[in-house]
C-alpha cells in the first residue's frame, strides 16, 4: 500500500473542484485505489477521505470511524448517492484534509439513506445518522467538487483559503 499527497486548497483548488465520474466496475485495480486510499486516510490522520483528495476523479470514498481505542473498521464506498434525507437538520464541527487546519459548523440533514457499491462491489443499502451521516454527505460532497467551506459565507471560505494558503506560504 501506498501513502500518496493529499491536495489543499492552496495548490490544488481547480482539481478539488472536479466532479468525480463513476466507478464501472469494481476490480483489484479499483482495490489497489482503495487501499492506498485508506493507508493516506489513517496517515493523515482522518475519517474519510474521498478519491479526488489523492487526485483520482473517481466515485470513492473511504472511512473510518472507530476511535483511537476501538478496532480498525474500514469502510469503502464506490458510487454512493444519497436515496433519502431527512428534514430533521443536525450541525456539527467540520474539518478537512484539502482545507488544513480549518474548522467550522456545517448543517446537514442529521439521517441520510444511501446507495453504494462496497470493496466487493457487492450493492449495499444503508441509512446512516450522527458523525456516519456527517462524514458520507462531507465525502459525497467532494465527489460533487464541493468543499465544506463552500457551505459558509464567503466571507468565512474567503478567510479559510486565505489561511490555508498563508501556511503553506510558511511552511515553504
Ligand atoms: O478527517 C476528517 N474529519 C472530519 C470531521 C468532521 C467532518 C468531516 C470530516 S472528514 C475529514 C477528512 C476529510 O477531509 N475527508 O474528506
Ligand atoms: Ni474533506
Amino acid at each position: 500500500m501506498t501513502i500518496r499527497p493529499i491536495l489543499t486548497v492552496d495548490s490544488d483548488m481547480a482539481v478539488l473542484k472536479k466532479v468525480s465520474a463513476p466507478v464501472e466496475t469494481v476490480d483489484d485495480d479499483l482495490r489497489v485505489l482503495m487501499d492506498d486510499m485508506l493507508e493516506t486516510m489513517y496517515d493523515a490522520p482522518g475519517i474519510g477521505l474521498a478519491a479526488i483528495q489523492i487526485g483520482v476523479p473517481k466515485r470513492v470514498i473511504v472511512m473510518d470511524l472507530a476511535r483511537a481505542e476501538e478496532p480498525k473498521a474500514p469502510r469503502f464506498f464506490v458510487n454512493p448517492e444519497i436515496l433519502w434525507a431527512s428534514d430533521e437538520m443536525f450541525v456539527y464541527e467540520e474539518g478537512c484534509l484539502s482545507v488544513p487546519e480549518i474548522y467550522d459548523e456545517v448543517e446537514r440533514p442529521a439521517h441520510v439513506r444511501i446507495r453504494y457499491l462496497d470493496y466487493n462491489g457487492q450493492q449495499v443499502e444503508e441509512e446512516a445518522e450522527g458523525l456516519f451521516a456527517v462524514c458520507i454527505q462531507h465525502e459525497l460532497d467532494h465527489l460533487n467538487g464541493v468543499l465544506f467551506i463552500d457551505h459558509l459565507s464567503r466571507l468565512k471560505r474567503d478567510r479559510a483559503i486565505s489561511k490555508v494558503r498563508k501556511a503553506a506560504r510558511e511552511a515553504a
